[in-house]
Parts: C-alpha cells; sequence; structure tokens
C-alpha cells in the first residue's frame, strides 16, 4: 500500500504542470473503435477546464444537440459542466462543425492545439462520432484530475455503411426505457443500424391501429417453457408490447444518435402469435397458440389465402408509418413448407402463378419467393427496400432484396454473385446469445455454441473469394441477439458486451488496422466506461484464457496460459488450490501423465476464478488416430486428436471438445504403437435433442494386428430416444482381454429421427469425444 502511495505521488507530481491544483491526467486517442489515422504533433496540449465551451455552428439544432450530448458526457468522466453555445470563440473551446470534404460519408477530422478541439465532420454523423472519440479518449473516472488532450490530427472514416446491432424482443419482452439504453450503447460503439426484431412466434410486440387484437392476443403467451425445451412450462403469463407513442420516441430518440432502427416483421414463417389472432391466417384455420416454445413452428401463413396480403399490407403501412428506415427487415427465415405441400389454397396459388419445381428447388420454395417479391413490391412502391434472411435465395430472390447472411457466410457470397447487398451476420461469429466462454458451469444458460471476444473480433465480413465488384455488395455486418434464454436486462448486457467493442472494430476500422492485443489494453479502458455508465458486461477477459496442444507424436499436451493484461499466475498439478506460493507460470506446462491442472491469476493480492483442466490417460491417449468417416465441417476443430487429448467435453456441444458426425457416425481406428492388452473401450458422447443432437444407436469394437483384417470384440444397439433429451452418456463396451495393436471403433448416428421431433426422419448429428482404451 504504501509502496503504491509514493508510486502515485510520485506520478502524479510528474503530470503536474505548472500551479494546476488536480493531478493532469492524458486523453489516449487509441480508442474502440481504432480510427483509421491518428498523428500527434509536439504542440501545446488543450487543458479541459470549467470555462471551456462547446461551440456548434449558428442555427444547426442537430449540431447543437450532439454539443449537448458532449457536454454529458464530459460532465460523466470529468465532473465539469461546460456551457453549449452558438457564439463563436477560439480560446479554449471544442468547436463541432460540419465542412470536412471526405469521400466517406460520416467521417471526420478532429484535431488538437493549445486552444481549440476542432471536430469537423464530412456530415452531421462525422461530428457525432467525432465527439465519440473525444469522449472516449478521456479516462472514464476522471474528476479528480484535470484532463489534458495532446496535440494530435485524427482523420476517421466508417469501413463499412451498415453497422448494425440486432436485438429480438418477442421470445422475451424488455421496456421502452430499456431499448433506450440498447440504443446508447450501440452510439457508444459507432453503430448506425438497429435491427428490431419485433414481432414472432411467441409474441407480436408492436401495436398496429387496425389491427388491435394483435397486440390483445398476439402479445400474450400462456406459459414459456423451462430450459431448452424441456417439456416443462412455468405456468406464467408473460406478454408486453410498444405502442405507436411509445415506438415514434424511440426512432426520435435514436435519431439523435444518428442510429436508424430497422424494423423487422418475420414473416410467412415466425407468425404464430398473429396466426393466434387471426387463424384464417394459416393453412390449417388453426385454433393457435401464441408459442411458448422455442425453434421452428410447421404453422406458418397460408401463402394461398389473398387475406395475407392484405394484413401484411395493412401491418407495413403502419411500420412505414412509424420507422423512416429505407431498409425494412421482412425476416423470410425457417418457414417450413409442411403446411403449404398439403394445403389446396398454396397448391392451387402455385398452379395459379405457374411455379414449378427445378433442380435446385421445390414449388413450395418458389411460393415462398412469389411472398416475398409481392411484399418486397408493396414496399418498393412506397420507397422502400427489403432486407431478407438468407432463406430469400431459396426460390429464388426478389428483384431489389438485400440479404441477411446468417447461417454462414455462403447465403452472402450467393447473394453479392447476384448483385445483390448484402449484411454479413454469421451464426458463428455474430451471434451473441452464444456462450462467450468454453466454461460454462458458472454461466447463464444460452443456446450453446462458443463465440469469444477474440472469436468476434477475428471475423472478416469480406469473402476473399468474391471478386473486387462483387465484393462492393458486402455493404456492412451486424450482431444478432436472440432471447430465447435471456429474460431481463441486465444478462442482454451481459451477452453484448463487451463483444460489442470488438464487433465495432469489425465494423469501423479497416482490417489492417485491427489487432487484437492492441484491442485488449483499449478494451481495459473502455469497461472503465462501461462501469461509469453502469452497463453490466462480461469479464471473462479477466480469466485465465489457455491454447491446450496435444502431440501424439511428442506424446506431451502443452498448456500456454494467458491474461488479457498479464497479471501474474500460479498453478498447480494435483488438483489442490493454487495461491501465489505456488509455482509461477513462466513458460509453457507439458503434461505427460494424468493431471489435475489449477492456475490462478493474482491482482493486486486479488486471486481471480481459479482455472481448472483435467487431463486423464489411457492406452489411448495421444495415439495415433485415423477418422475413417468425415466429421462435420463446423464440429472439426482439431480433428482426430481431439478423441484422445486426455480431456473430456463438457455439456457444451460447441466449446471444440466434441466432434460432430451427421452421415455415417464416426468410425476410427486408433493405433496403440503395439500390440496392447485390452478388455475395455468407451466413448464418450453428448445428447442435446433440441439442436438435433441425437443418442448413438449402435456401439462396435474392432481389432486387428496389420490395420487390415479385424475381428469384432464387441457390439451394443441402443434405443431410439423417446423424448427431448440434453445429457451427456458414456458409451462403454467390455470384453474377454485381448492383445492388438489397432482397435477400430464404429458409433452409429439415428439415422432417422423419430416421429416427436421437428426433424423427424432426417438423420440426426452424433457428438462424440474422448476414446478410452483400457
Ligand atoms: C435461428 C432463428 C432465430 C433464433 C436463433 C437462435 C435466425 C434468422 N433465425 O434459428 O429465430 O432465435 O436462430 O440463435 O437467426
Amino acid at each position: 500500500k504504501t509502496l503504491q502511495k509514493t508510486i502515485f505521488s510520485l506520478l502524479a507530481s510528474l503530470l503536474l504542470v505548472g500551479c494546476a491544483d488536480k493531478p493532469k491526467i492524458e486523453a489516449d486517442y487509441t480508442v474502440i473503435p481504432l480510427p483509421q489515422e491518428i498523428t500527434k504533433s509536439d504542440g501545446e496540449l488543450f487543458t479541459l477546464n470549467s470555462s471551456t465551451k462547446i461551440v456548434y455552428p449558428n442555427g444547426n439544432d442537430i449540431q447543437k444537440q450532439t454539443a449537448e450530448f458532449l457536454s454529458e458526457y464530459i460532465k460523466l468522466s470529468t465532473g465539469l459542466n461546460l456551457k453549449v453555445t452558438d457564439q463563436e470563440s477560439t480560446d479554449n473551446v471544442i468547436i463541432l462543425k460540419a465542412d470536412y470534404k471526405s469521400e466517406k460519408a460520416e467521417s471526420y477530422n478532429l484535431t488538437v492545439n493549445g486552444k481549440q478541439i476542432v471536430i469537423n465532420g464530412s456530415d452531421e454523423a462525422g461530428t457525432f462520432y467525432g465527439v465519440q472519440t473525444l469522449r472516449k479518449s478521456m479516462p472514464a473516472d476522471a474528476t479528480q484530475n484535470t484532463v489534458v488532450f495532446p496535440a494530435v490530427e485524427i482523420k476517421d472514416y466508417p469501413r463499412f455503411q451498415y453497422r448494425g446491432q440486432h436485438l429480438d424482443v418477442s421470445r422475451h419482452f424488455f421496456p421502452a426505457e430499456f431499448i433506450k439504453k440498447y440504443i446508447d450503447i450501440l452510439a457508444l460503439h459507432n453503430i448506425n443500424r438497429f435491427h428490431w426484431h419485433i414481432t414472432d412466434d411467441q409474441g407480436w410486440r408492436i401495436e398496429i391501429k387496425k389491427h388491435p387484437e394483435l397486440t390483445k392476443i398476439g402479445s400474450q403467451r400462456e406459459q414459456t417453457v423451462i430450459g431448452r425445451n424441456s417439456g416443462e412450462f412455468d405456468g406464467k403469463p408473460y406478454g408486453g408490447f410498444y405502442t405507436q407513442e411509445e415506438i415514434k420516441d424511440i426512432v426520435a430518440y435514436a435519431q439523435k444518435k444518428f442510429i436508424t432502427i430497422v424494423p423487422e416483421v418475420d414473416l410467412p414463417g415466425h407468425m404464430l402469435a398473429a396466426l393466434a389472432t387471426y387463424p384464417n391466417l394459416g393453412c390449417t384455420g388453426g385454433p393457435y397458440k401464441v408459442w411458448g416454445e422455442w425453434g421452428v413452428a410447421d404453422d406458418v401463413l397460408c401463402a394461398g389465402n389473398d387475406s395475407i396480403y392484405t394484413f401484411l399490407e395493412d401491418v407495413y403501412s403502419e411500420v412505414i408509418e412509424l420507422f423512416p428506415s429505407k431498409y425494412i427487415h421482412i425476416g423470410g427465415d425457417e418457414c417450413p413448407k409442411t403446411r403449404w405441400k398439403t394445403c389446396p389454397k398454396c397448391q392451387a396459388k402455385i398452379k395459379a402463378e405457374g411455379l414449378k419445381a427445378d433442380a435446385h428447388h421445390s414449388a413450395e420454395d418458389k411460393l415462398q419467393s412469389y411472398v416475398i417479391s409481392r411484399i418486397e413490391k408493396f414496399l418498393n412502391d412506397k420507397g422502400r427496400q427489403i432486407i431478407g434472411w438468407d432463406e430469400i435465395l431459396e426460390g429464388g430472390l426478389a428483384p431489389n432484396a438485400a440479404v441477411m447472411s446468417w447461417r454462414g457466410m455462403e447465403g452472402g457470397i450467393e447473394a453479392a454473385k447476384q448483385k445483390h447487398e448484402v449484411i454479413m451476420t454469421p451464426n458463428s461469429h455474430l451471434y451473441f446469445d452464444a456462450y462467450q466462454t468454453r466454461d460454462i458451469q458458472d454461466e447463464p444458460l444460452a443456446i450453446g455454441g462458443y463465440t469469444p471476444i477474440e472469436k468476434v473480433y477475428a471475423f472478416e465480413p469480406v469473402p476473399s473469394q468474391l471478386s473486387a465488384d462483387e465484393q462492393k455488395y458486402i455493404i456492412g455486418t451486424q450482431a444478432n441477439l436472440w432471447v430465447e434464454y435471456i429474460d431481463d436486462t441486465k444478462h442482454v448486457e451481459y451477452m453484448i458486451l463487451p463483444r460489442m467493442a470488438a464487433l465495432a472494430e469489425v465494423q469501423w476500422t479497416e482490417p489492417e488496422k485491427k489487432d487484437f492485443n492492441t484491442f485488449l489494453p483499449r478494451l481495459n479502458r473502455m469497461l472503465k466506461l462501461y462501469d461509469r455508465l453502469g452497463y453490466n458486461y462480461a469479464k471473462h477477459i479477466f480469466n485465465i484464457s489457455s491454447k491446450i496442444e496435444p502431440s501424439s507424436d511428442k506424446k506431451i499436451i502443452t498448456v500456454t496460459l494467458a491474461t488479457a493484461d498479464n497479471a501474474p499466475i500460479y498453478y498447480t498439478l494435483d488438483g489442490t488450490t493454487p495461491t501465489d506460493k505456488s509455482t509461477k507460470y513462466t513458460q509453457p506446462i507439458e503434461i505427460t501423465a494424468s493431471a489435475e491442472l489449477k492456475a490462478v491469476a493474482i491482482r493486486e493480492g486479488n486471486p481471480s476464478k481459479i482455472y481448472s483442466e483435467t487431463f486423464s490417460f489411457n492406452k489411448a491417449t495421444l495415439k495415433k488416430v485415423n477418422l475413417e468417416s468425415q466429421s462435420h465441417d463446423q464440429y472439426t476443430y482439431n480433428g482426430a486428436i481431439t478423441l484422445v487429448d486426455g480431456k473430456r467435453g463438457n455439456n457444451s456441444f460447441g466449446s471444440g471438445e466434441w466432434l460432430g458426425f451427421n452421415k455415417n457416425g464416426l468410425i476410427a481406428v486408433v493405433d496403440l504403437d503395439e500390440p496392447t492388452e485390452i478388455s475395455t473401450v468407451s466413448v464418450g458422447s453428448l445428447i442435446s435433442a433440441g439442436s438435433w443432437i441425437f443418442n448413438a444407436r449402435e456401439f462396435t469394437v474392432l481389432v486387428s494386428d496389420d490395420n487390415k483384417t479385424f475381428k469384432q470384440v464387441a457390439n451394443e444397439a441402443y434405443p431410439a430416444l423417446t423424448k427431448d433429451e440434453a445429457k451427456l452418456l458414456d458409451l462403454t463396451l467390455t470384453f474377454a482381454p485381448v492383445k492388438a495393436r489397432y482397435v477400430k471403433v464404429i458409433v452409429k448416428n439415428e439415422q432417422s429421427i423419430p416421429a416427436w421431433h421437428a426433424g423427424k426422419g432426417s438423420s440426426a448429428f452424433i457428438f462424440v469425444d474422448e476414446i478410452i482404451i483400457n
């Protein structure tokens, strides 16, 4: 403590210049997102004090508003109450203007000298982003300091024109006040589009004057399923919606922060809330219920019924009155064609419109495109452009549609080739409903997956396989937050922060200027601002992260540990709790036998969350494994060695520790290096029926000495799954001891999903991890 004090006063006196009574603290322009060009000069510093004025151009109300925001931001960080004025002045002023010449919209030039800070935007939005940069460059908690700004010239512009963040308010509802806070968070990250997913199966959340029943009935559900479609319900009615007055207020609020709200009324699927209100809009006539479960419902709008078009036109007419956005999102995702196939009206429509199946698309796919094109025409006539999820490619794209690519990048690539605008939002990198850590024991329930901040940061929205001309169609990128498992606003904040900081840099900063290593300390400063603003963010970056590299050649597992801020790490290998007396981590740890690694980072005497990883060795560990069946691309990670790396997969299927197979199941041969006596083989499996991951149906073990002729030593078949389940299950076969060098394991997946499941008839995934041989 005393040492700290001396260092502090030393620092303080170093910073103290002249007779200022508060210690000086310097602004740092390397904010998030990182500006494109920062040129520091040796000129005089600008000192912020209580008589600094913020000057906006006379008569410009928009700039006046931005000036007032800046004044609020400065107050929050420094406690100073700066005057906002349109009286020109040259000394001790922050000047806002918008006549910077730049090819790109939303650009700005920020210059600082001893007398002035000038933020000059290429347009008013540009000035606003300059203000955001200035605000973020100040230390977040500088009330006891004098903030000084080094002389600088910053030239900045956004890489992408469409920088989005989405929020689902149907599965759970968040009050209007929170939507404003959400917009503030977006603005802090230079995001300019808020994609508001405002209707879905589980609730209709927008007041439509012509159809008041939509919110009366469609915004309320009887109850909600517990967990991941467990089959059990909470028995509590749930609902909520936004009135048009609230929406207008929110739209205006967002506009002041240069955020355009892109509303989405999802059609023709994800419409149960509307069907529950108006059963005649569905193929079967209902009755329907506002859904209390998650997933994809078979009941969708009846494309053969002309009243759906009138209904949709009524709805969209009011939607476009409320939302000035050029882009209107019409959904288009996950619309099963089950009902349409057997619905006389839909079939009549297919005939009447002459829609025909071709090599790639069914007539029903074409019917979906017909619906989308009809709505597109309606909205185009009103001067708007539609965006749809990538499924709208399936029956042929509507002529002017922009595509939001969510099932990976492929849809976006295809759309760009067809010269349609694209927004990249792949669920592999930008679905913020996924877990942000592998260690999910203490995490709130999430949909699954594993999308840590470094993965978001590494995302590159422009596919290299597109030509330069095609690449121009990638107008931007966006992250999505679906809220099946998120029912309170603190949890919303936790899922988006700090991943949104990484997103901001993907959206704004040119890729060659991005660097995760410099991002982390910058993020550290941003987190202080989150603290100041009362945002609830995830703190995983302070945990110990690890890189685990098994090598079957060297027969060792190398474990590299790290923290974002290089805090010292201590560890044990015997399962005891590490302290600062334990072995200090100085170089990668080499594991050659069973061990329980525990590690802790210590900051100013405070221990971090304990990192732990168990390695258990058996006769198969670190042996060579040959996969004779192909694991699914998305679930292959480091490949075969994952199955013998001494580490067990946990209940998160996307953790990288599970290999997923969906064609022929798992067929693998383990080479034990020399003839070895064995009598038991087991394979770990993960079942998560909600994610189409089923149980194994059969397990066979064969042995061989030459890797050619195999002899079966054990086999067992398992019954089909009878209900929705999620669990870990070890498959084990024991047999009379035999000596063998090669062991073949065959684990068959479910070839035909049982009828109680949405995927009935299709083949299912199996997820397998450790192969254990003893
Ligand atoms: C998709 C659905 C969405 C769901 C989400 C969960 C899209 C376009 N559609 O299955 O309704 O909430 O994943 O991650 O994302």
